[in-house]
């Protein structure tokens, strides 16, 4: 599949503010920084479809983006950021708990982890929400120009074994800047969208 189509839809810190559930969504989630809005503007094509940026904490809103008409990406706000406060952390979690609890058109929540860290104690707590709620499954290893092609099994080995993934579960391993992976993510994306 390649995306052809892609628009912000909408800007979301409460339900009411969501899209009409009507198309079927794959969420991105993951640490402030990680790559979340660099591997969107990757997979559709844009540039600047998604704002990126060298300071964690760029996407504090849930953000959903229509492809092809067909399908919603939705790009999570990005959690581990440490300069937030309580309050803020405390809107973090409740955003993204009526988001992940009641979407009903929520396909899958694809991971995304550093190809070149162990998943920290938070990304293994998010896998493991994301476990309990079914959405588990799916993880993209960002940043993947940042290490040996020697190192990269090593590196996915480790994130199985730290995310305590099954065996049918996968690692994609992707970069954006030197934009390699995004077939496998593509095809994943479109097998979810047609075995619903
Ligand atoms: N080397 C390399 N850098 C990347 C890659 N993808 C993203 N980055 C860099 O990582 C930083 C963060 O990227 P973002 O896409 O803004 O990350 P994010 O997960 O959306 O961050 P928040 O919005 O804060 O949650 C930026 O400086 C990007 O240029 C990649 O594939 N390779
Ligand atoms: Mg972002």
């Amino acid at each position: 599949m390649k995306i052809n189509k892609s628009e912000l839809e909408a800007v979301a810190v409460k339900p009411s503010q969501y899209p009409e559930p009507n198309l079927p969504e794959i969420a991105f989630a993951g640490r402030s920084n990680v790559g979340k809005s660099s591997l969107l503007n990757f997979i559709t094509g844009r540039k600047s479809l998604a704002r990126v940026s060298g300071t964690p904490g760029k996407t504090r809103t849930i953000n959903f983006y229509l492809c092809n008409d067909e399908f919603r990406i939705v790009d999570l706000p990005g959690y581990g950021y440490a300069r937030l406060g309580r309050a803020e952390k405390a809107d973090w979690g409740k955003m993204m708990e009526s988001y992940l609890e009641k979407r009903e058109n929520l396909l899958k929540v694809i991971q995304l982890v550093d190809i070149r860290h162990k998943p920290s104690a938070q990304d293994v707590q998010m896998y493991e929400y994301l476990k309990y709620y079914g959405f588990d499954g799916i993880v993209v290893a960002t940043k993947a120009d940042k290490v040996s092609n020697n190192e990269k099994a090593k590196c996915i080995k480790e994130i199985r074994k730290t995310l305590d993934m099954n065996k049918n579960d996968i690692v994609i391993p992707i970069s954006s800047l030197k934009k390699t992976g995004d077939e496998e993510l593509l095809d994943v994306v479109e097998n979810l969208i047609n075995s619903r």
